[in-house]
């Protein structure tokens, strides 16, 4: 056996000690080259439920540190986000899925309910950290309930790495987050939607361009 040691040695050590140096180099410039340039940008954020008007009609969403709809997340691609999320709901949990954002390697922080993490209960801190790794246009919204119904969604933008050109040209950007909205509360739409037998809610009062709409406020006193 002593014998057999000192054969392998003869062939492995000499060539391991070449190929240790060279795959270590390797390493070292793959890590280099993929963060070079990229960048960790930290949020923190409080979730809670707020009074808003987002036509004419004041009701409650559920906004982002005082702002409906939420921060927009902006980054380059190759870049850590990190956000910390607070939920000052008083009596629901709450997460955030990142829509279109791949979560490879942190599969936790992909911000589905019971899926990928527990919600995050009343009172609690969650720190979502993820990389955003394509350039392109996303949201975030939440994922537990009708809360994205209820306002909570924002938008991620990532730009192309640091460095790099992006593929066409362009004049100008405008950043546009369509949704609908009812004046009905979240949760009479909840217990609605979910009861038996089923009961319609009805076409949404508005549509919302970045959080904003027009309603003819006459007809308030009838929805
Ligand atoms: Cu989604």
């Amino acid at each position: 056996m002593e014998n057999m040691g000192s054969f392998y040695g003869m062939f492995v050590d000499p060539c391991s000690r070449a190929c240790r140096v060279i795959l270590i180099w390797c390493c070292l410039s793959i890590l280099v080259h993929s963060s070079l340039g990229s960048k960790t940008r930290h949020f923190k954020w409080e979730v809670e439920y707020m009074y808003w008007s987002p036509d004419c009609i004041e009701g409650v969403v559920m906004g982002i540190n005082g702002q409906f709809p939420g921060p927009t997340i902006r980054g380059h691609a190759g870049d850590t986000i990190v956000v910390e999320l607070t939920n000052k709901l008083h009596t629901e949990g709450v997460v955030i899925h990142w829509h279109g954002i791949r979560q490879l390697g942190t599969p936790w922080a992909d911000g589905t309910a019971s899926i990928s993490q527990c919600a995050i209960n009343p009172g609690e801190t969650f720190v979502y950290r993820f990389k955003v790794d394509k350039a392109g246009t996303y949201f975030y919204h939440g994922h537990f309930g009708m809360q994205r119904s209820a306002g909570l969604y924002g938008s991620v933008i990532v730009e192309v790495g640091e460095g790099e050109r992006e593929g066409f040209h362009y004049d100008g950007e405008f950043n546009l987050l369509l949704s609908d909205w009812w004046h009905k509360s979240v949760h009479e739409q909840e217990v609605s939607l979910s009861s038996k037998p089923f009961r319609w809610i009805g076409e949404p009062q508005t549509l919302l361009i970045n959080g904003r709409g027009q309603y003819n406020c006459s007809l308030a006193a009838q929805c």
